[in-house]
């Protein structure tokens, strides 16, 4: 196997041997030839001409290599075998001559492209899920598996499709975001309690709103409450979703502690996207998959999403007796969010105002992933660190290092607001771009920073999206991906000032010296 695509990669290498977030080699091995087969189809279907349902397979299939996502290998064949069934001539590329190629710079710009496209694959699979679709999009993925998988595509070829993926990203980021706002209304600021009530419940991990919405439904009226877990948070926001009284609050904290937190939870589980780990004996009765995540022998939900099997053992189990007083990492009771653009925009004039007073110095997006590594506490200290004229934008689960301090307000306007999951990015990209229009300025001229955490594949397409955008000056941490090499890193640098992370007090006097 050879596996470089997430944070946590064996030693900032690869992992040869078997995957640090438990994917055995076989199942490595197997998802690669599930992407070799995706290459070999893009290659016989006609360009430019590709159907919904052929689309849908290509998201399908991407997503489920994504980081901590599916570890289940009938299910992956099953997928394979579809792939292989849409056409009689169907090659498996082999993706060694990606892995081992001997040009590094190709190598790299390969990697960042297939990764860039499995983070784009679950915004638009998600977008899909609620029936929108975008043929820019689904062309997108056939041309540039194309390219991956073409020995003689030339560098230059390969950066202008690197680039172009994070255009494209930000078209599927844009549809997710229309696909949620349309069907589930604009967020609007709420206050989650993490305290779990007594009697029965179920927890939802994961991105999906419509598996949540379809569990809502069908808990209705039940007596069992419904908890979000990870990057479900911003779930609570949702006008359609918040309006169901059984959706209490939010579950623990990030992806990376659920193997300590489901430990003795007495409900079930349901993940709907990633990231579900290796799952530990003492919580395997009490975990669900659905969509595109699999686990062995975990009992997995299809596509009539009928969760009646949750149902039955969350009022088995009965949940707790006594009310729980969770709290977040740093000892708070409740976390906020609902900060979409809609909202944060209908409030431009303040954040404007208080720029223009003095009051406001600095806009800091502090958004990405979490993860297990120690060096992850920087952004902990950084939020911690940060001034009072500072505001802190956030999205993603990195948030939960943070999003239980009190940080008070600016103007009226809370100092730190999430604005949502990873893929509301956009919403954090679109009010920049308004912010620029009214200061009438270059969005680089603006007051804001991005300190980004990064640990799987949607945050390399968020990435090649920004950097698309042309925005500059971004802290990426806690480590830089093992995938882009040297000399790429040196094009980043040079042409997108991207910026590693060093310690918070360095980059917070940076970030807030004026150039
Ligand atoms: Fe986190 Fe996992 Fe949203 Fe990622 S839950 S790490 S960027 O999958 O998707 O932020
Ligand atoms: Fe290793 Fe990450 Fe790949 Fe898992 S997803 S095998 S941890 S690089």
């Amino acid at each position: 196997m050879f596996c470089f695509q997430c944070e946590q990669t064996m030693k900032g290498i690869a992992c040869t041997k078997a995957g640090v977030c438990g994917k055995t080699a076989p199942t490595a091995n197997l998802q690669d030839d599930l992407i070799g087969a995706l290459i070999g189809l893009s290659k016989v279907v006609p360009e430019g001409d590709t159907d919904s349902e052929l689309a849908r397979l290509v998201l399908d299939g991407l997503f489920t290599t994504l980081t901590n996502v599916n570890f289940d290998d009938p299910a992956i064949q099953a997928l394979l075998d579809k792939v292989k069934a849409q056409a009689q001539n169907v090659e498996i590329y082999d993706m060694d001559k990606v892995w081992h190629n001997e040009n590094e710079d190709i190598r790299s710009l390969k990697a960042l492209i297939l990764l860039g496209l499995k983070g784009m694959a679950a915004y638009a699979h998600q977008a899909a899920v609620l029936k929108y679709v975008d043929t820019t999009v689904n062309n997108f993925f056939f041309k540039a598996l194309r390219l991956i998988g073409d020995d003689n595509a030339s560098q230059d070829d390969l950066l202008a499709t690197t680039m172009e993926t994070g255009k494209v990203n930000f078209i599927a980021m844009e549809l997710l975001d229309r696909a949620n706002t349309e069907v589930y209304g604009n967020p609007v600021p709420v206050e989650v309690p993490l305290t779990i009530e007594p009697g029965p419940f179920i927890v939802i991990s994961g991105h999906d709103l419509y598996d949540l919405k379809c569990l809502l439904e069908q808990t209705k009226g039940k007596g069992i409450n419904v908890y979000t877990h990870g990057e479900m948070l911003p779930a609570h926001g949702y006008p359609e979703l918040k309006a169901y009284p059984q959706l209490k609050g939010n579950f623990g904290t990030a992806w990376q502690n659920q193997q300590k937190e489901f430990k003795d939870m007495p409900a079930p589980v349901l993940f709907t996207t990633n990231c579900i780990m290796p799952v530990r004996k003492s919580y395997a009765d009490r975990v669900y998959t659905t969509s595109v995540v699999g686990y062995p022998e975990m009992q997995h939900i299809g596509a009539d999403k009928d969760f009646s099997p949750l149902i039955e053992q969350a009022l088995e189990l009965g949940g707790y007796d006594e009310p729980q007083e969770m709290t977040g990492i740093n000892g708070g009771h409740t976390v906020t969010t609902g900060f979409g653009h809609d909202f944060v925009l209908k409030n431009a004039d303040k954040v404007i105002e208080a720029v223009k007073s003095g009051d406001l110095k600095q806009i800091i997006l502090v958004g990405g992933c979490d993860g297990a590594r120690v060096g992850r506490n920087y952004y902990t200290q950084f939020v911690k660190e940060s001034p009072e004229n500072t505001l802190i934008l956030t999205v993603a689960c990195g948030k939960y290092r943070f999003n239980d301090l009190q940080l008070g307000s600016i103007n009226g306007l809370p100092r730190m607001m999430d604005m949502g999951q990873c893929n509301d990015s956009y919403s954090a990209i679109k009010v920049a771009l308004a912010l620029a229009d009214a200061f009438d300025c270059d969005v680089n001229d603006l007051p804001l920073s991005l300190v980004l955490s990064w640990y799987e594949q949607k945050a390399v397409s968020v990435l090649l999206t920004l950097l698309s955008l042309g925005i500059k000056n971004i802290h990426l941490g806690p480590t830089l991906p093992a995938f882009i090499s040297p000399n790429i890193l040196d094009f980043l640098k040079e042409n997108f000032e991207l910026t590693p992370i060093t310690t918070a007090k360095e980059d917070l006097a940076r970030i807030l010296t004026p150039q």
